[in-house]
């Protein structure tokens, strides 16, 4: 308890510097990581558009400029190795050759891909596939992609894309191996992305599964003809840039601009406590987050310790404010006495000790409340027009860029001299 007291007084002391220093984390410019696939969809590729031109245009249309825009490199990578999803697994665990640590610092956003050969799946497989981590399975895919996203997820000032498969032309491939690659894709995207796969659970919010693959592939899991460079080409053609450029634009960037409000969302956490000697907290008290004047956005309760916290709130204007209906106490003749020497200048009641005496609320305090506050004691009366509590006025105004403590008094009204341990 001694703890939280001091942490209590040093809550008091930091009201009027509650701002804390916090970094802005942006999730506006990356690089794509990619071979042959990626490098044609990049583009232009003969098409009349490119990923850095759809880039442009997403900037135009959203309004942004300076420190707002978004931006995207590319780079050939891995530069020696294939890529591979179980390639991309050794890559994210440091234990192939080549690893993303000089990559990472300057870009908030990392977008990988593997190339069409990883869609030459031969069979769903069994769990046993993993003693082979490059044999390609269904099973062994989802393995890799489970690991890769286990690193991932552990990255949160990075934001990840990661494509699904590349199709294969109907003449690089066989209707089975096809719709396994089909199989896998949907899985990454309808229910891994969705938080639906059992085994790995909750999808990372840092993450977003482009599902390039079934964006070009027909309803057999080939590359659509019209989207290959030839019959016998699986690479994509100018018309799956076309396409896929400004999807892979506008989808990646609403997703990494979706994260960083979500990141940037704050908190406001505070210590709700007696106003007596002790400091005592104030436990399992209901306290209502307030937008503005009166719009109540939440409500919470307080813990053992008096703790209270609202999460993820959007920047804006807001009272917190506990409920002033709970159990009362702590008012006897010394209060009634106290309330009159203040009455006649003995003593001078401030702050919430001066609002928790003028019982009658008629803002000013006299010897009525000293009458109000002997006859509750004796239990001549039951309430005070004033009700039962009264706490510190909590304005906070959350920008956006910190978290806020604040730390709220409370007391019983007509407790004058602060006796009460609630
Ligand atoms: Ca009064
Ligand atoms: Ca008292």
């Amino acid at each position: 308890m001694k703890l939280k007291l001091t942490s209590a007084l040093l809550i008091i002391g930091l009201m009027t510097t509650s701002l804390l220093v916090a970094q802005v984390v942006t999730f506006r410019s990356g690089i794509f990581l990619h071979h042959s696939t990626g490098g044609n969809i990049w583009g232009p590729n003969g098409s009349n558009t490119s990923v850095p031109e759809e880039i442009t245009a997403y900037n135009t249309a959203h309004g942004f400029s300076g420190t707002d825009l978004v931006s995207l490199d590319e780079s050939w990578f891995p530069v020696s190795l294939d890529n591979e999803w179980s390639t991309w697994h050794e890559i994210f665990e440091q234990t192939a050759p080549e690893n993303l640590c000089t990559l990472c610092n300057t870009n908030p956003i990392i977008m990988i891909k593997s190339c069409f050969p990883s869609s030459n799946i031969y069979e769903v497989g069994q769990p046993s596939d993993t003693l082979n981590p490059t044999y390609k399975s269904v099973v062994n895919y989802k393995w890799h992609w489970r690991h890769i996203l286990n690193v991932m997820k552990t990255h949160l000032n990075h934001f990840f894309v990661i494509w699904t498969n590349a199709p294969l032309v109907y003449n690089d491939t066989d209707p089975t191996q096809a719709m396994l690659s089909h199989q896998f894709c949907k899985w990454a995207k309808d229910t891994l992305a969705q938080g639906l796969d059992p085994v790995f659970g909750a999808f990372p919010p840092n993450v977003y599964v482009f599902d390039y693959f079934h964006k070009v592939a027909n309803a057999q899991g080939f590359l659509n003809p019209l989207y290959a460079v030839s019959s016998w080409d699986s690479h994509p053609n100018a018309t799956a840039t076309q396409l896929v450029a400004p999807q892979l634009v506008n989808e990646s960037f609403d997703a990494s601009l979706d994260y960083e409000f979500l990141v940037s969302l704050k908190s406001i956490d505070g210590i709700l406590y007696y106003d007596n000697s002790q400091l005592t907290p104030i436990v399992n008290r209901k306290v209502y987050l307030i937008l503005g004047c009166c719009n109540k956005v939440d409500s919470t309760y307080t813990d053992a310790d008096g703790h209270f916290i609202f999460q993820d709130i959007d920047p804006g204007n807001y009272i917190v404010k506990p409920v002033d209906d709970e159990e009362w106490g702590g008012v006897n003749a010394d209060d009634a006495l106290a309330l009159l020497k203040h009455f006649v200048g003995f003593i001078t009641l401030t702050g919430l000790r001066e609002i928790a005496g003028n019982l009658d609320d008629n803002h000013f305090i006299n010897s009525i409340d000293a009458m109000m506050a002997a006859k509750r004691y004796v239990g001549l009366i039951s309430t005070f027009p004033i009700g039962n509590w009264s706490y510190e006025s909590c304005p906070v105004e959350l920008s956006g860029d910190a978290n806020i403590t604040v730390s709220i008094k409370s007391i019983c009204n007509g407790d004058v001299n602060g006796s009460f341990i609630p």
